[in-house]
């Protein structure tokens, strides 16, 4: 029989589950995985977008929800791909992106965490500061391989604690403070 859990990760994205529940486990909040490809609404807002996804969920499952949206956002391109960025991963992917970032290689990753269950509809941000490699290093998924976070001098593919310094992990750390003191 399929394991019941208070509390699931919504997303396409196995990726970003496998970290999340990663990160969650640390705040002993245990999680499930629904995978769904939600409808993501046309804004340059990421916290319209997650919790437009969040209710899509939540109406989906009938279950406390989390989802995330991210984005990428690459100062020299004006913050390009930031909102698209799942657009253009699938599009361009690092190599274009490697190709349109010339001196100015400074860039942030911003995570959108929504949670929705039949009380709470909230929203948790945070972000990482970094820069774009000059060419792809490591193996990890999405951009990974092109994000240098400013505190390191590898990408995210290539350093082991990146889910212990992660736009993802500051985001679900400031999700995790809130739900267990709801919890109580
Ligand atoms: P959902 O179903 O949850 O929406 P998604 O992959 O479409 O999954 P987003 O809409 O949040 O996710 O898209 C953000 C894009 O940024 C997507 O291409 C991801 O691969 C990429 N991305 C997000 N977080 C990342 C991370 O920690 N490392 C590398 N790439 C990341």
């Amino acid at each position: 029989m399929q394991q019941s859990f208070d509390l699931y990760f919504v997303s396409s994205n196995k990726h970003k589950f496998l970290e999340a529940k990663k990160i969650l486990n640390s705040f002993e909040i245990q999680i499930g995985f629904y995978k769904s490809e939600l409808e993501e609404i046309q804004s340059d807002s990421l916290q319209k977008i997650a919790s437009k996804k969040a209710e899509q969920a939540f109406s989906q499952l009938k279950k406390p929800v989390i989802v995330e949206d991210d984005g990428l956002y690459i100062t020299s391109l004006d913050g390009f791909p930031g909102p698209y960025s799942s657009y253009v991963f699938k599009t361009i992917g690092n190599s274009g992106i490697l190709n349109l970032v010339k001196n100015n290689r400074n860039a942030k990753f911003v995570s959108m965490i929504s949670f929705k269950n039949n009380v709470f509809s909230k929203s948790f941000k945070a972000e990482i500061c970094g820069k774009i490699s000059k060419k792809q290093k490591g193996k990890g998924w999405g951009y990974d391989p092109i994000f240098i976070p400013n505190s390191k001098s590898k990408t995210f593919a290539e350093i082991s604690n990146k889910n212990e310094l992660s736009h993802r992990f500051k985001a679900l750390k400031k999700f995790a403070n809130w739900y267990l003191r709801m919890q109580k």
